[in-house]
């Protein structure tokens, strides 16, 4: 049954209270026109600040500042958090150079990389949001659905022009990302100045689908073409849009770089062995997140499964596919059960594919064989299929600024991407690749990488390390991350040090809070935030991302992480076997349990 005979007779009032701001809001607009006008306050109203997020940005306030403003008897510092749709990552050079510009322009000088292949902005005031998201447009950037209970950025292994099936994935990621945008046209009206016409839906603009993303396929046609549509101004979503968040990730073994089981759903690249590689289809895997919340046994993270293979062609569709069962069927009373994998869970694996394969009209193939030998980014110069090469760039927790004594991260990549014309592609863990950069020209991309003290001594420890946002700007940190990681990855290297292991890697990352966003549950050591300096301490995730971890300390401070961590840090280097990474040898040795599911992630 579809969500809208499903609700016809469930009052509003039994919903979570965002189920009413959802249908109630005018297909996304609310009163944001009227709130972004009111100059009394950097603020827009409590409901418009859950709609926005559908928009792509957030309301935040620094949280530094938030006590001496309170005694001060002034409203928090309030500003915006803006989050780019950009499937795949990949960035032109003139785009960089148009978003290196608005950062200065309108944000807080700084570009953040996320854990999705993206740009974030922090600290864009309230009246610089038309100005920031209108400036983006003109270089065919935009946020739409960046964040909200809608598809997400979908993410894929990085970098397109390292061969042709990462060209094809890369396309993939643009099809799903176009194909399960909202219809709304809100975000034209009231960000880009477009005239509102009857009804409020239309026809997207194709000028911005034909320079970067590819038209849809006759194979494309959507679930239900040919059927009245549900809502004809929100045809795929409704009024009711999703349950919650969905995210939508695509790799190519072996390397697992972007996590592709932490995700709602995971498309899994299955590739015919030979001189060129040849892209046959893909397993499909559905049911990973990471979120959970301190102390709530019936939240944890998990890891997708799956459940049949497809052509490549067929990619977007079984997207969409699953997108319509989880909006049929996912939890609309509580939003922290409201995630695919919960759904998953209380419907059962088989139940929910046979839906699936309901709206698609056919039955999936089985799922096949894949193998992942590490989920981090390649480094340094790789050359690609056609014999350009590209750089991958370490940044610490993807902070592209100029550090005062350190990398010129802003005015170096800013340089390249002047001098040189190649794309710049964003990876899932937080670097950045310049691409296509020919033999003779190599030279001159590494003198600029020197000039600008791009390329620190960094040890495969720190490379490997992966810090979330957290303070100051979000609003759900527990504890710091991005600023305080790299000070604990200085002690720990240390110890490595120490115990031989210097040219050894350890999968590290820290969130300041339970949620996952650097999606801490897969690291071979995890640090979660608990309180001001107090994480929760998680060993045994896999290298390559296929495995859960589990918790090993509570609420332990700097000093208790140290003595925890040094003699299992002196164990693992007298005692592994050859090869064997240290989230596996903590199992083997007893140290902590395996997890083997999700349900079981708070087992001791
Ligand atoms: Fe996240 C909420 C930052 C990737 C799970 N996340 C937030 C918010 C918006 C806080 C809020 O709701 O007020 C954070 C904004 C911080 C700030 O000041 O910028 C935030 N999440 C991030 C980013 C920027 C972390 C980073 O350091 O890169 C990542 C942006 C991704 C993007 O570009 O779209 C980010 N978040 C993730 C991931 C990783 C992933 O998707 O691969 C996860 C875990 C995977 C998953 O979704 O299960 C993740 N974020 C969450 C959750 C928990 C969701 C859940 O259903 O369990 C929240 C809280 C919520 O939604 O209620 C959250
Ligand atoms: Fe904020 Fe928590 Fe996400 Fe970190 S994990 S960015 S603290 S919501």
């Amino acid at each position: 049954m579809d969500i809208i005979a499903k609700l016809r007779d469930v009052p509003l009032d039994e919903l979570h209270p965002n189920e009413r701001l959802k249908v109630e809001s005018d297909y996304l607009r609310g009163t944001l026109e009227e709130g972004l006008a009111d100059r009394a306050t950097g603020a827009i109203a409590e409901a418009d600040t859950q709609l926005t997020k559908f928009h792509g940005f957030y309301q935040q306030d620094d949280r530094d500042l938030r006590d001496e403003r309170r005694h001060q008897k002034l409203e928090p510092l309030y500003s915006f958090m803006v989050r780019l749709r950009l499937p795949g990552g990949l960035v032109t050079p003139a785009q960089w150079q148009t978003l290196d510009d608005v950062a200065s322009r309108y944000a807080n000088g700084t570009l953040r990389i996320t854990t999705r292949q993206t740009f974030q902005y922090h600290g864009v005031l309230k009246e610089n949001l038309r100005p920031h998201l209108q400036t983006i447009h003109q270089a065919m950037v935009d946020t739409i659905a960046a964040c909200g209970d809608v598809n997400r950025n979908v993410i894929c292994t990085a970098n397109p022009h390292r061969s042709a099936v990462h060209r094809q994935v890369y396309e993939l990621s643009h099809r799903i990302s176009t194909r399960l945008l909202p219809s709304t046209r809100a975000y034209h009206e009231i960000f880009l100045g477009e005239e509102r016409v009857a009804g409020g839906a239309q026809e997207r603009e194709p000028e911005r689908e034909s320079k970067r993303e590819p038209e849809r396929t006759e194979s494309e046609a959507k679930v239900g073409d040919d059927q009245e549509p549900l809502d004809p101004q929100e045809p795929l979503y409704t009024r009711h849009y999703l349950p919650r968040k969905f995210k939508v990730a695509l790799a190519i073994p072996p390397e697992n770089d972007v996590d592709l089981f932490a995700h709602d759903v995971g498309f899994i690249a299955d590739v015919l062995k030979g001189e060129n590689g040849e892209l046959q289809g893909f397993t499909v895997c559905i049911g990973g997140g990471m979120g959970m919340t301190h102390g709530e046994p019936s939240t944890f993270p998990r890891l997708s499964d799956p459940i049949g293979y497809c052509a490549p062609d067929a990619v977007p569709a079984v997207a969409e596919a699953i997108m319509l069962v989880q909006r049929d069927n996912g939890n609309r009373r509580d939003r922290k059960l409201a995630r695919l994998k919960y759904t998953v869970e209380d419907m059962g694996l088989e139940a929910f594919k046979a839906e699936v394969e309901g709206h698609l009209g056919e039955t999936l193939a089985p799922a096949r064989e894949f193998h992942f030998e590490n989920n981090g980014d390649r480094l340094g110069w790789i050359q690609g299929d056609d014999g350009l090469w590209h750089y991958g760039l370490f940044v610490q927790n993807g902070r592209i600024a100029d550090f005062p004594d350190g990398p010129q991260l802003r005015t170096g990549l800013r340089e390249i991407a002047e001098q040189h014309d190649g794309d710049l592609v964003l990876t899932t863990n937080q670097n950045v690749i310049i691409t296509q950069v020919d033999e003779s020209r190599r030279e001159a991309i590494d003198a600029l990488l020197d000039r600008h003290r791009l390329v620190a001594e960094t040890s495969p420890l720190r490379r490997n390390a992966m810090a979330c946002v957290a303070f100051p700007t979000c609003g759900l940190a527990m504890a710091e991350s991005e600023r305080y990681l790299p000070s604990l990855i200085d002690k720990l290297e240390h110890v490595m040090q120490q115990a031989g292991l210097a040219e050894d890697a350890i999968i590290v990352r820290m969130t300041g809070c339970p949620n996952g966003c650097a999606r801490p549950y897969l690291a071979e050591i995890g640090f979660v935030g608990k309180a001001p300096g107090h994480y929760n301490l998680y060993l045994g995730g896999g290298f390559s991302g296929q495995r859960l971890n589990k918790l090993y300390r509570e609420n332990i401070n700097e000093a208790t992480i140290l003595e925890e961590l040094t003699p299992l840090i002196q164990r693992y280097a007298a005692e592994r076997e050859a090869a064997e990474p240290f989230g596996d040898f903590v199992i083997r040795t007893g140290v902590i349990r395996e997890t083997t599911a999700g349900r079981e992630f708070h087992e001791a």
